[in-house]
Order: C-alpha cells, then structure tokens, then sequence
C-alpha cells in the first residue's frame, strides 16, 4: 500500500478498474428486488459541469451504491436532455453544428461525471437528439394524435422574439420566457398543441398517492387550478350572447356592469361607433403585457366603455359591457360580471370608472369589512336580491343556478387555470412532427412504419425572422407525397419542445436499445417506475407535469402498469459560488470539478459536498470546507496506512467500542434512508476519532478493533468509492468494496448516547458519573473530580495512579498515610 494518500494515483486506477470489470452494470434479474434512483437528466451544456451540478449526482450515487450493498438490483443511468433551445443557441453562438457540439459536450460530461466517481451504468446512455430515440418520440405523438389529444389550432399564442419560436403558456411569465428573454408577446400562428386539461382531474386526483414534497404538490395544484361554478349568459340587446364564468352565481343580483378581455370575440360587434377608436387603442396598448401583470391586483384598473349594453337574466337589469384588460381572453370565456360589490377587482374598477356599486350579501349586525378596501367577499345572507333576500348566500347559489339551468341561461361547470400544452417550435433542433398537408386529404398523420421521420442536415438552420421554422426552407424535406392519396403533399415544419422527449426517457433507460418498441413492456415493468427522481426546484410544473400526463396516458393505452412516473421526489438544495450568487460563466465565477479533483481528490469533493449543509438548504462553496473533506481522508488513510491488526491477533472484545460502532451503523444506515448525508459523515468522524483515540491509549489489541476498521471502510465506500475500494484491497480483502453487503447493527448492542462509569478510589466503589459515549478518558476524569462524592472520599489525599478502562470504570490510587 502506499505511504501517503494519493488521490491522483488511486482513482485514475480504480476508474479503470471499474471499467474493465463493468461493475455498474444493471441486468433484469427478476427476483431480486429492484430499486430505479434518476438524476433529471441534463441538457448537455457545452461549458461542461460545475461544481453545481454535483449537489444533484453525489448524493443519488449514494443511494445508488447504498442500495446495491443493501441487496437491491439497482437502476442507475445517465443520458442527455439534447434536443432544445440551448443547444441549439450555443450551436449558433459558437458557428458549430448543434449535433457536433452535442457530442463533444455529452463525452465531457461522461467524462466528468467518471471523474467524479458516478456509478452511472454507461451501457444504457441515451440521447434524445438521435434518431433511436426521437423515432419513439415520434411514435407517442401519433400514438396522443389517434386518440385526439394531439390538434393543431391557430390562436393567440406566446412568441418569444429572441428565441424566435412560439412558447407554450407554461413557459411564459410575465413578458419573460422561460430562457429569461423579455419582450415576449402575443401572435396569432397556428401551432400544435397537447390535450393535457383532458387529464386535469386526474392529475390533481392522484398527486395524493405520492411522496413528493408538499410545496412542488402545491405548485401542482395551483397550476392546475380547478374553480367549480357557473357559466353564465347574457343577452345584448343587439341580439349577441355574452357567457361568463363565475365562481358566485348568487352575487348576480349586484352585478352592475359586464366586461370583456381586449381580445374577446364579440368586442368588435359590440363597440358601437362612437366608442371605436378608444376600444383599438385600447387593444393595442392591452396586447403589449403579460398575464401575471396584468392579473396584477396593485395595477390600477384601466379599461374602456364599448358602448353596448346586456340584459340581466334573473332581474332584466339593463347594463353596460365595458372591456378591460384585467380580465384574462384565455380563461372561462374570457368576459366576467361585474360584482363591486364583492368582488375586489370589480370593486377598483369600478372606483376607477364611476361605476355603481350594489351590495347583495350581509351579516346581519355584524360588520363584514374583510379585504383590503372593506369589499365583503365572504359569505352571509342575501339582500336586495329579489325572492333570495334573507338566504344564507351558499344556499341561493345552488338555488340560483338551479334556476339558470331551468331557464336555459346557463350551467354548472368545472374550470382549470391550467390550458393545453402548446408543443410547436418554429426552431431546427427538435424533434420533426411527422404530419403532412394534402391538398385533397387535408392534415394527414405518417404512419408508424415511416418513422423516424429524420432531421434534415442543415448548414445555417438560424431564423430569418419571418416566424416560420428553418426547415420549411429545406425543400427537399418539405415536398413529399400524402401517405393517404400519394398525391404531392407538403410536411409540418415545426419541431417539437424539448418537454416531449423528458416526458419519456425515463422510461427508455429500462431498454434503451429496443428497436420494435419505445421500450421492452417487460422490462419496463420490471424497472418502473422511478422509486427515487432528484433534482431542481424549479421544475415542480412544466416538466413534472407533462411527465406525469404522459404516464397517465401511456397507462390508459394499457402500455404501463402504473400511473404515476415518479414515486418519491426530491429536490436538492442550490450551491452557489464563494460569492453568494448563482455560478455562471458570465460572471466568472464558476468552480469546476475538474480543478477541485485535480487538487484534492474526487473523493474530497464528494465528502464536502454531502457535509457542506442539509440536503435541500442551499449553501456556498468554500475553500476551508473543501480542505477539511481532505484533512478527514487522511486521517481515514492513515489509520490503515499505519498499521492493520492481523486476524487471529487479538479476540477480546471491546465493549464500548463495539456499542459505538453499532451505534454508527445504526446512524449511518437510518441517515441516508432520510438523506441527512451531513450528519452520516459526522457519524463516521466520530467513529474514526474514537479509532485514533484507542490506538493512541494502546485500546486497538481486540477482535472489535479490526472489526471496526473494517466497518469504517463499508460504510464509508458510498460516500468515497476511491479510498474505501484501495484501502479494502490493501487490507487483504478479496473482490470490490462496492460489491459488499451492507454492514447489520445488533439493537441490543447499540451504546446509548449517555454512558455511566463506575468510579473507585482505592477498588472501593464510591459514586457513578455519566459522560458522553464515546468516552474519552479525559472526560472521564474531569466528571470524577467534579463529583462531590469523589472530592469527600479523596479528603485531601495524595493521588498516585489513576487508571481507566475505556468505557468500564475509573479507579484513583491514593496514598492513604497522606
Ligand atoms: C362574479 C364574482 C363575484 C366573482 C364575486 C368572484 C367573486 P377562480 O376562483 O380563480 O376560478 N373571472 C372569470 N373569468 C375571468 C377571466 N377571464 N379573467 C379574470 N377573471 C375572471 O376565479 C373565478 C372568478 O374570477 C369568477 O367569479 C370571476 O369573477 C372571475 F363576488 O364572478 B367572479
Ligand atoms: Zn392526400
């Protein structure tokens, strides 16, 4: 063995090693219990990985490794999120082809992810940019297409002038894209879009059977947004029909002016001539903002009289309809009743524009001020309200609707925020929808046979600004013939967001190399569904949603046996820059693993990593904490390096130490099952602290002692797979560390965290003290000479010896005749 600890020599070695001997290899063995732990799987950045990214990495590669000592057959594996705006960005920064940089970023980030000792089973990598995979991307599509889940309409939708593509709802907040491009706006184009509000009920039902955390769940919910109530129509009196949705039916009798978002149909009908040219300015100024702004409750409520009036179904109230931009065109029917009266919107629009406010829900002698501006929004007894007057107002809203529905002016329905996914990207590098325009035919699907439909080679794929896709200049890809009439016919030009291919690699790791099928039905059943998915925060909607929508579709198809893709998340906490601010090459400030390896070791990256702060919380590099992983791997070596005890030395039993090292165990095991990784590698401290202790007090000549280094190395090896492997090795063991079992406590041996001690003076028994265990001698003696009893019993004696036996008792030799 060597001398000193070496990082740079031992894990370029084991590398190797773990290479050859295919170590990580996952197979199918049907009866040993399976365990899927995933990483989301990266968009392989041409910058390479940061220290960042290993926040994410290590600690699932502990549980990995943890989980196969422990006897599980575990699936553990890697690819590339490749097709997508940032890559493609980059490809036109950098003037290289995006595939090119592609596969030189995804051979560094293997590269770099070895480095730092992942056990990544690299036989089932995968890429979504290729043909092999995307081909099956394809197949889903036709697949949600035959079942109408798939459509293409032309309306209003998001566009994102610097990326140049059309965005899907979820993707777009404020005016800011989700690549943090402002100035997005709205066009209208036609585009495809996803059915996913047909699952929406399902969704929401079944975020209850799993264990992800309470506020992605939440996230989930508002997103989804379900509202019960009613729709609503009224009558213009130019003949037009005006439908609302409204969460309270019952405030109908207060209603006292109707209004319409900017871009509802009927406003152009309704705008009488006088009223024209505000309403057009008005629209244009409206379709210039965002949603969340213009939800914003603080902005001051704008809008503009059309000039036209409604009648009020349940009282024959003539009034008048007026738009504004605070009502949103995409939700409900995109037109609210007004209700100042109860309703806090309502209530500043009406300030703002002289328009009356009636109140039609009381509390009786109580005083009901209960928002911001003293509107009543809760619930009472009805007032003003025709034959309602005097109901408790929950109940006039089921007799209300009741009477709508009676008289044809409307119904109950269902709401959700949550609009279908839009998938159509007018970009080169995604995945090519295999649809075709037939003059005679119309929209016509390609048929399975035909798949994949391949990407085109392109030179310049940059947008030229005229809103269609870079392909639609490829004639040769464009012109084909329609697959119904064979007839020439053109093809779809669009591609595909980057969220339809993670909608589903996680199922094409179980069998990346099917080639009659997405996946192999057996093996996928076998593996899924993921039993473990970390990663970042800021994907609790877009793609945890359409992950889950996909599943639940796949299921339906009878394709999956389960619903749910994901059955327990994590999020892991951000680790930012010395600085306190987020790593970015912009900034310069971005540490990467290769030079924290190439100093300190893989293995000191990984224990600071998981040591650095709880799991979630989000922490800062530094330089000292790096330093002190290392300063632990030596003291680890060289309490090998030093000396190992031969087998049959020694065969006492130490007791203290081993009520310690089962104690350990105990920790150490029940830690990682709750990732507080932190406080497993406290744990292991200890424990080797408490080795050093003994060798320096000669307390090493026992069976435990050696037992105990070599649980040390088990329970170190998920945490440090370089050191523990060479250290298991030079300790004369056979086969690798990380094919062990998992060290077994004994409850029964597990040392309590307090432990007494007997203390003697002269053999004679004269009190007990209670010290932390592990004992140390020195704490011993100082709770000795501190007892009351002790200093009676000693009555100014000379003390000649004082011996301790670790863990069992402390005996203090005096000379009586003093
Ligand atoms: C009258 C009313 C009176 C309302 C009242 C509320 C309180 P949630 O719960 O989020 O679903 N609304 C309907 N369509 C809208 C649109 N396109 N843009 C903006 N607001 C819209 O909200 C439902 C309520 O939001 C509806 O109920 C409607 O206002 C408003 F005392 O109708 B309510
Ligand atoms: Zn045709």
């Amino acid at each position: 063995m060597l001398e000193s600890y070496n990082p740079q020599i031992i894990e370029s070695k084991w590398l190797r090693e773990w290479q050859i001997s295919k170590l990580y290899r996952a197979g199918e063995q049907q009866d040993q219990a399976k365990y899927y732990c995933l990483d989301f799987f990266p968009y392989p950045s041409g910058d390479g990985l940061h220290v960042g990214h290993c926040r994410n990495y290590i600690p699932t590669d502990v549980i990995s490794r943890y989980m196969r000592m422990r006897g599980y057959n575990v699936l553990h594996p890697m690819g590339w999120d490749a097709f997508g705006e940032p890559t493609e960005q980059y490809a036109i920064t950098h003037g290289i082809h995006p595939r090119v940089i592609t596969d030189r970023s995804t051979a560094n980030f293997r590269r770099q992810m070895e480095m730092i000792g992942t056990s990544y089973d690299w036989s089932r990598e995968i890429d979504s940019s290729k043909p092999d995979f995307y081909r099956w991307t394809q197949w889903f599509f036709l697949k949600f297409y035959k079942q109408g889940l798939v459509y293409r309409d032309t309306s209003w939708q998001w566009w994102c002038p610097t990326c140049q593509t059309t965005l899907s709802s979820h993707e777009v907040q404020g005016d800011v894209c989700w690549r943090d491009h402002p100035g997005v706006e709205k066009r209208e184009i036609p585009a495809w879009y996803f059915r996913i509000t047909e699952y929406a009920d399902d969704l929401l039902a079944s975020l209850d059977q799993i264990e992800w955390p309470e506020r992605i769940k939440t996230i989930q919910r508002n997103w989804i947004g379900r509202s019960e109530g009613c729709q609503i129509d009224f009558r213009t009196k130019t003949g037009q029909v005006i439908s609302i949705f409204t969460t309270r039916p019952e405030t109908i009798f207060g209603v006292t002016f109707l209004t319409l978002a900017p871009e509802h149909p009927l406003v152009s009908e309704l705008t009488s001539d006088g009223q024209k040219r505000h309403v057009s300015a008005y629209f244009d100024q409206a379709s210039k903002m965002g949603e969340v702004e213009r939800q914003s409750t603080s902005r001051v409520k704008t809008g503009v009289f059309s000039g036209g009036y409604a009648i009020n179904p349940l009282n024959g109230d003539q009034i008048p309809v007026w738009v504004a931009d605070y009502v949103l065109p995409s939700y409900g029917f995109g037109a609210v009743m007004g209700v100042p009266g109860h309703d806090e919107r309502d209530y500043q629009f009406a300030l703002e524009h002289d328009l009356p406010v009636k109140c039609v829900i009381e509390i009786p002698g109580g005083s009901p001020e209960n928002s911001p501006s003293g509107v009543f929004t809760g619930h009472g007894v009805m007032t003003q309200a025709g034959p309602y007057s005097g109901l408790p107002s929950n109940q006039a809203s089921k007799q209300i609707t009741d009477q709508i529905e009676q008289h044809g002016n409307g119904k109950r329905m269902v709401q959700y925020r949550m609009h279908d996914w839009l998938i159509s990207r007018q970009r080169y590098w995604g995945t090519p929808i295999p649809i075709v325009y037939c003059e005679s035919c119309g929209e016509v699907p390609l048929s399975e046979e035909d798949l994949p439909l391949l990407l085109p080679e392109m030179d310049d794929f940059t947008p030229d600004g005229t809103g269609n896709s870079p392909l639609s200049r490829v004639e040769d890809f464009v012109n084909t013939h329609c697959p119904r009439c064979n007839e020439p016919a053109r093809r779809e030009t669009d591609t595909m967001g980057g969220f339809a291919c993670s909608s589903w690699y996680f199922l094409r790791f179980t069998s990346p190399h099917s080639s009659d099928g997405p996946f192999d039905l057996e093996k996928v059943r076998y593996w899924a569904p993921v039993d473990l998915y970390v990663g970042g925060v800021e994907h609790a909607v877009l793609h945890l949603l359409y992950a889950r929508f996909w599943t639940h579709f796949l299921a339906d198809q009878g394709l999956l046996n389960f619903r749910e893709p994901f059955t327990k998340l994590l999020n892991q906490g951000q680790l930012m820059a010395p600085d306190g601010r987020r790593m970015s090459k912009a900034r310069g400030n971005v540490i990467t693993p290769d030079s924290i390896v190439d100093q300190y070791g893989a293995d000191a990256l990984r224990v600071y990593v998981l040591f650095m702060a709880p799991f979630e919380q989000d922490v800062d590099w530094s330089e000292a904490g790096i330093n002190g992983a290392r300063r632990f791997l030596n003291r680890v070596w060289n309490l090998y390096a030093g000396f190992y005890p031969a087998e049959e030395s020694y065969d006492h039993i130490d007791a203290e130490l081993e009520g310690v090292l089962h104690r350990v165990i105990q920790d150490v095991t029940q830690r990682i099952e709750q990732q507080r990784f932190n406080t497993v590698i406290s744990s292991l401290m200890e424990l080797t602290n408490l080795l050093y202790d003994r060798y320096n007090s000669e307390g090493w000549q026992s069976a435990t002692y050696r037992q105990a280094l070599e649980i040390l190395l088990l329970l170190l090896a998920p945490i440090a797979p370089f050191i523990t492997e060479e250290l298991w090795k030079g300790t004369g063991h056979q086969g690798s560390i990380h094919l062990q079992d998992w060290p077994k406590w004994d409850q029964n041996l597990v040392l309590d965290q307090q432990i007494q001690i007997p203390i003697q003076i002269n053999g004679k028994k004269r009190t007990v003290v209670e010290v932390d265990a592990p004992t140390r001698r020195s704490e011993v003696e100082a709770a000795a000479f501190a007892s009351p009893d002790v200093m009676r019993h000693l009555d100014g004696q000379k003390i000649l010896e004082v011996i301790y036996v670790p863990g069992k008792i402390l005996n203090i030799r005096t000379d009586p005749a003093s």
